[in-house]
């Protein structure tokens, strides 16, 4: 089957994003198709979601309940104007915030609103867009009863795909996060004009865990806060239903603070189709879908109707710092069941996936420069060590502090600086016994390699996990849009104690 390049009508395709209302059970259904439908296109600034939104989302109704989606707020003529309104745990009264869904041109408009009792902002995790001025600018940060309005300008070449926003005061990212501020952003594009997807049911998926925001031990910080049962949009083990003969398109996003996902599907098979920009040249069976933190995935379940799907989870050996023995233990991952499908209807064959799908063209071109990066453990720093909020506790004169190159993050500090049209292949190098994701904004990457990956992680990236004593490779087009932002651990409580550097794109 090709790719017919028949355009999807606008409002099918809002139906398709909002499609997930007809697969609750009981009374959900009601109250989720109003949040789909109620916000799309509609007046711009509104509170998200409408008065049927603001009710679900933020809490979990115990283990076992119905799946729920974020409400969504779609752009139309071009563009989508939103206020998110920031307080504790919650965007706009919702955990995970309201999923904005743009198109690749668009202008994305954010007013955010801080109600929380610390400074915040908003980084849009992914968007290739400007990271100056009022652009992605996670230097800026907006005091407490204050307020910013960011404007994104989507490039018309943009890729399609699953990105996120949260906030990023330096410092307090983790704490912040951890408490629930965490949203999806979709790129619509030609995914959604695929004839086989037409009646795909599309789900957003927010990964994360029970590591609470707040204040976290030394050694919870060291090993990255790590908590409970896996959630999914805030849902502890959430049940869907879904018809046999289904496709179901699964949007999945690793917003917890420092857990590494590793999932499996009992009773099907999960189609990988894109990582986190733009598709795969075709979908790729996989046993194991696995996420560090900040990454993305888009998969394709076709549904046979033979039992229950089960996605589970097994626990993840992300590494650990050996600490003494005063300072406790870090938790270790987590096992269970992420969430269950009820199949309805008798046993029919699967649906077919698409054979291929239209990827972003793989033309970084030859490498102009290379640059080698060490994320480090310095033993023993004092308390005066740039260490951010982090600082407190430590056990005794002296701390270890995770660094990239052997420094702490200094926002007045360019620790790189590169040219627009250079191809770079930075080789990121990880001397610690822990995991470190390592996230680079605004540029998205190809890997290159990978210790102890047969094969390298598929598709375009912009966050890599870089194993515990490994290294990875990755080879970065600055193909446009100049700015100076930042690269750090995407372990947000590493992020917040300093592993974290600032980029420089000049302008040739
Ligand atoms: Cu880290």
């Amino acid at each position: 089957m090709g790719i017919e390049q028949r355009p999807v009508d606008r409002r099918a395709a809002l139906r398709l994003l909002g499609g997930v209302g007809v697969a609750l059970v009981g009374g959900d259904v009601l109250a989720a198709c109003s949040r789909a439908d109620g916000p799309a296109g509609g007046p711009a600034g509104g509170p998200a979601g409408g008065p049927a939104g603001t009710a679900v989302g933020g809490t979990a109704p115990g283990t076992g309940g119905a799946g729920t989606d974020p409400p969504v707020l779609a752009s139309a003529g071009g563009r989508l104007e939103v206020t998110l309104t920031a307080a504790p745990g919650t965007y706009n009264d919702t955990s995970p915030g309201p999923t904005l869904v743009v198109r690749p041109g668009d202008e994305l408009v954010i007013t955010l609103e801080n109600r929380l009792d610390g400074d915040t902002n908003l980084h849009t995790h992914g968007l290739h867009v400007s990271p100056e001025g009022d652009g992605d600018n996670i230097f800026a940060t907006v005091a407490p009863g204050g307020r910013r309005t960011y404007r994104y300008r989507l490039p018309t070449d943009h890729p399609s795909g699953t990105f996120w926003y949260h906030p990023h005061p330096h410092g307090a990212v983790a704490a912040q996060l951890a408490s629930g501020l965490a949203g999806v952003i979709v790129v619509e594009d030609d995914l959604d004009r695929l004839p086989a997807l037409a009646g795909a049911t599309h789900r957003v998926l927010v990964l994360g865990d029970g590591a609470g925001g707040g204040g976290a031990s030394m050694p919870q910080m060291t090993q990255g806060r790590e908590a409970g049962p896996t959630t999914v949009n805030r849902q502890t083990a959430p049940r869907y239903t879904a018809r046999a003969g289904a496709l179901e398109h699964w949007r999945f996003v690793n917003a917890s603070p420092s857990r590494i996902h590793a999932l499996h599907l009992d009773g099907g098979v999960l189609h990988l189709i894109a990582a986190d920009h733009g598709r795969l040249a075709r979908p790729e069976p996989i046993d194991e879908l696995v996420l560090s933190p900040g990454e993305r995935a888009e998969v394709l379940v076709p549904v046979r109707g033979a039992g229950p799907l089960t996605l589970t989870e097994r626990a993840y050996d992300r590494g650990r710092i050996a600490m003494g023995p005063m300072m406790g233990t870090a938790d270790a991952g987590w096992a269970g069941t992420v969430l269950t499908v009820d199949v309805r209807g008798t046993v029919v064959e699967a649906p077919a996936v698409p054979d291929r799908l239209r990827p972003e063209p793989d033309d970084a071109g030859p490498v102009t420069r290379a640059r080698e990066l060490t994320l480090d453990l310095v033993m023993g720093m004092g308390a005066g060590g740039g260490m951010g909020r982090g600082g407190m506790g430590g056990g005794g004169a002296g701390m270890d502090a995770f660094r990239i190159d052997g420094k702490a993050f200094d926002p007045a500090r360019t620790d790189i600086t590169a040219t627009v049209g250079d191809v770079e292949e930075w080789t990121i190098r990880n001397t610690t016994t822990i995991d470190h994701p390592f996230h680079l904004h605004v540029w998205p990457f190809q890997v290159l390699a990978r210790t102890g990956s047969a094969t390298p992680p598929r598709g375009w990236k912009d966050t890599v996990d870089v194993p515990a004593n490994g290294e990875v490779r990755i080879r970065i087009p600055f193909r446009d849009i100049p700015g100076r932002t930042v690269y750090h651990c995407h372990i947000l409580d590493h992020e917040d104690m300093g592993m974290m550097g600032v980029i420089e794109v000049r302008p040739r």
